[in-house]
């Protein structure tokens, strides 16, 4: 907790380490109020910035420790033979390599920030990325520092039966008083935010993998005992996991062993720490009784996010957190080819740029935006955002985009075999994508340094004379904080132009054919593309796959946009020009709704949402997707001021007078999607597929009001051989008006599942989401109930996050009572987990897209939020949002 000023740091103060650590020998006694660590390491000067031989003190990172004892060399130092203060040790040694033991008493059992050593239930277990192992030892504790590690975990038996670290086995044994012992060795360096330990008592499930090169790996998921049976679907992950690194980047997994523990309590999705990945349970738990199909997927690609680690983050990690993108937007785009390859491909790319352009969009337009690659930062871990992440990974995507499937595997052939074994930058990664290719890439780089979303707006002409059709584009970045101007960046748009058949024309530009779809790179603000011999005028189908995170504007008319809907060959782009009809007649609803006057249906809708409901040709999860109104987040971001009342009350008529104008269309496709459903409960692709547009129907239906529909939805409810069913049932009745049938779900629900923690998250979570007035109450009561705590990051986000981020119209009422009780309930988390705290406080962060009387209320309560004692943490994103 911070009383005065916390400090910034700068990437242009980058100054490599004193001293390197060669070896890292740790032995950890775990009691049950408190653990000592005993550390010994290998130092040595770094003599490439002390050539001279002059030794510089040594000062390690180190934060709520007690230092019991200090041997430098075999000699005990005393208290004035070091200096230690609120962050550090610092001591100076005699000799350019030497050796140095220490021993620190911590206490996991109050470690409620869950950053360092911590207990999740009765079970121990570590988080140390980014700065969490200075809570375990005084170390060097920063990602360029690599070392190989050593560990010996000593515990209770009884308690404690499965012991664990990073790496191999190595030996184990028997302490008198019931205490056992295992030491585990890691032949790979890595820097200290890889290191891992869990003890526990555990369950396992075990398997195993042949690597390409004929090695076979020990696979093992430990889990709580009551969790033995929801592990096989992370199992299957990670064996599919394994397979397409090795085909598709010829990356193979270099242990003997790899290990995914769940634990209950984690502020993240999961950690990818050297062969013994820890993960939130509910990142690794899949049931067909107890998850979604949602839950599935999200397991299958965080499987894959972790494993890929291996290479992208573990053999090749980060020279500093500025970095960070580096390891993370790579992985994540390579987790996304993953499961668009497991998938649907087109399904997942619409799913991710929904995301992208909901969240991310939202935090380059607000007061935390920042680069790819920042340039600065108070506390790292607020800089886990969808910038370094998903925008990260949207630039590597265009790099692949850029290079094609070939040049950009030579180019990531070439990053891993330079930088095996290094801790290196964003930098690294572009030369070796360049060297690899012949390729230049200097313009492309300020993708990784200019924060903010490019506009691309794009207009038209055709010349009939001369068979030329011209597209002019126009880019434009807007200022972000410490940004105001910006330079042009690479834009590549892949596009193709279609006839009055939707029939893609051929391309010719500057006398080359280029078939008929090109990726055309925009690079300058304003730049015009002549096409040859069009002998129609087109219209074109732009930026598909979303090859670029840019706000792309076209003057299309509605009309365009239903040709686009049923003609474009390009799927993605189908469904983008449903989206585009549907943002644009919603944001025409907004207007009429706030002008008072009475809403009405363009039939132009009807029509499209008709054609692909009664479309059985057309991939259901497709179909599920362009029905799919664009979300009210999404509303609110493309608003220039956003009226949450108006967003609120457009969608929801928007989504009844489509229920009521599809109703008999809707009700076949559901009753047949629902016979063809019944019986055996299928995981594949297609049954997925089917359960997703049949949930979707269910929920328009639902809004009809009729009582035959009422008693589908109970009946799917009761009778449903899975979650994803149960839960779409749950979801449509809580949003219903029938009080009685709403009530008995949830109780319902809630005495089925009590012992289920992660199936009452979402029990949570969906009152949490209701829409009716009376939702904060009803959040203020959950909070009460006996399942529920603060304690949980899990929970929290059922049930609070999930009111402040998806339940726009209550959090923002007028009164300010969303905003004021989400000001308490940061003030309160911040004094047990920051980092949980500081992640609560974006809703708020977005106040200035909102009328003045709401942006008065929020900034009222960020500025209490500023008064109190506060964490680095939410420091930095409450000052920067007032600033
Ligand atoms: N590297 C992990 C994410 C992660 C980051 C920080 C954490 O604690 C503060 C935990 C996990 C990943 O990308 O999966
Ligand atoms: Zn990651």
């Amino acid at each position: 907790m911070r009383t005065e000023q916390p400090k910034t740091i700068y990437l242009k103060d980058y100054k490599a380490p004193d001293y390197w650590v060669d070896e890292t020998q740790l032995t950890f006694e775990l009691f049950e109020d408190h653990a000592l660590v005993h550390s010994r390491l290998a130092l040595r000067l770094n003599s490439d910035l002390h050539g001279d031989g002059a030794l510089p003190a040594l000062t390690l990172h180190g934060q709520e420790l007690a230092l019991l004892k200090v041997v430098l060399d075999e000699r005990e130092l005393g208290e004035g033979d070091y200096q230690v203060d609120d962050d550090s040790l610092s001591l100076q040694p005699a000799d350019a390599t030497f050796a140095l033991a220490l021993t620190t008493r911590i206490e996991p059992q109050n470690n409620t920030a869950l950053e360092g050593l911590y207990k999740s239930g009765s079970m121990f277990c570590t988080q140390c990325e980014a700065e969490g192992f200075r809570k375990i030892t005084y170390y060097l504790d920063r990602p360029d520092v690599m070392s190989r590690f050593t560990t010996t975990v000593i515990a209770e038996r009884e308690r404690y039966p499965v012991l664990l670290s990073n790496g191999n086995p190595i030996a184990s044994g028997e302490h008198e008083g019931g205490r056992h012992w295992v030491s585990w060795e890691d032949p790979f360096p890595k820097p200290a935010y890889l290191f891992a330990l869990v003890a526990g008592d555990l369950c396992l499930l075990q398997d195993s993998f042949t690597t390409m090169s004929g090695r076979e790996i020990d696979l093992r998921i430990y889990v709580e005992p009551e969790n033995r049976t929801q592990c096989d679907h992370a199992m299957d992950s990670l064996k599919r996991s394994m397979r397409w690194d090795e085909e598709v980047y010829g990356r193979e997994y270099d242990l003997d062993i790899f290990m995914i523990v769940a634990v209950n309590d984690f502020n993240m999705g999961a950690m990818e720490n050297k062969g013994l990945n820890i993960f939130n349970s509910s990142c690794v738990l899949a049931h067909q009784d107890t998850a979604t199909d949602m839950a599935f997927q999200r397991v299958e690609a965080v499987v894959a996010h972790e494993y890929f680690h291996n290479w992208s983050g573990n053999r090749v990690t980060c020279r500093d957190w500025f970095q960070l993108s580096l390891k993370e937007g790579f992985t994540v785009f390579r987790d996304s080819e993953f499961s668009a390859d497991m998938n649907s491909r087109t399904v997942k790319r619409i799913e991710d740029v929904t995301f992208l352009r909901a969240n991310q969009f939202a935090e380059d337009a607000g007061p935390m935006a920042h680069p790819v690659r920042p340039d600065s930062f108070i506390e790292i871990s607020n800089f886990y955002t969808l910038t370094v992440y998903e925008k990260g990974a949207e630039v590597v995507r265009m790099l692949h985009t850029l290079l094609g499937e070939e040049g950009f595997r030579k180019g990531t052939d070439l990053y891993f075999e330079r930088h095996d074994g290094q801790a290196v930058t964003c930098d690294d990664f572009i030369k070796a994508l360049e060297d690899a290719n012949g390729a230049d890439f200097s313009q492309f780089k300020r993708w990784y340094s200019q924060a903010g979303t490019p506009r691309l707006s794009v207009t038209s002409e055709y010349d009939a004379s001369r068979c030329e059709y011209r597209l002019h584009f126009n880019q434009v970045c807007p200022p972000t904080p410490g940004q105001p101007d910006k330079l042009p960046q690479v834009i590549p748009v892949r596009m193709a132009l279609l006839d009055r058949d939707g029939k893609e024309m051929t391309l010719r530009l500057n006398g080359e054919a280029l078939g008929t779809e090109a990726v055309v790179s925009i690079t300058e603000a304003e730049q015009t593309l002549v096409f040859e011999n069009v002998p129609t005028c087109p219209l074109p189908s732009l930026l598909r796959g979303f090859s670029a995170p840019v706000k792309l504007s076209y003057p299309y008319s509605r009309d365009d946009r239903v040709f686009l809907a049923k003609h474009d060959p390009d799927g993605f782009n189908r469904w983008e020009a449903a989206q585009g009809l549907a943002v644009d007649v919603l944001q025409g609803l907004v207007d009429i709704h706030r002008a008072g006057r009475p809403l009405n249906l363009d039939q132009r809708l009807v029509d499209v949402m008709r054609s692909v409901i009664t479309d059985s040709e057309l991939d259901a999860a497709m179909v599920a997707e362009i029905i799919r109104l664009p979300s009210e987040a999404y509303l609110v971001e493309v608003a220039e001021v956003a009226d949450v009342d108006a967003i609120h009350f457009a969608r929801e008529w928007l989504r009844r007078a489509l229920a009521v104008a599809l109703r008999d269309d809707m009700a076949a496709r559901y009753q047949a999607l629902a016979a063809a459903g019944a019986g055996e409960f299928s995981p594949s692709a297609s049954a997925m597929a089917d359960r997703s547009l049949k949930n979707s129907l269910l929920g328009y239906l639902m809004l009809t009001g009729e009582q035959e529909v009422l008693n589908w939805c109970v009946r799917q409810f009761v009778e449903a051989s899975n979650m994803t069913d149960r839960q779409a049932a749950l979801v449509a009745l809580v949003n219903s008006p029938f009080e009685q049938q709403r009530e008995a779900a949830l109780a319902d629900f809630a005495e089925r599942w009590a012992a289920y923690p992660l199936v009452m998250d979402q029990w949570f979570s969906v009152q949490a989401m209701a829409s009716q007035p009376g939702a904060l109450e009803r959040v203020q009561k959950l909070m009460e109930h006996p399942l529920f705590t603060m304690r949980n990051p899990n929970k929290v986000r059922a049930l609070i996050g999930a009111f402040v981020n998806q339940n726009l119209a209550n959090f923002h009422a007028i009164d300010g009572s969303g905003y004021a009780f989400l000001a308490d309930r940061i003030i309160e988390l911040d004094r047990s987990n920051p980092q949980i705290a500081s992640r609560l406080v974006t809703p708020l962060s977005r106040w200035r897209k909102f009328d003045d009387e709401r942006q008065a209320l929020m900034r009222e309560q960020l500025s209490r939020i500023l008064a109190e004692k506060l964490s680095p943490d939410v420091y930095e994103v409450v000052s920067k949002s007032l600033a």
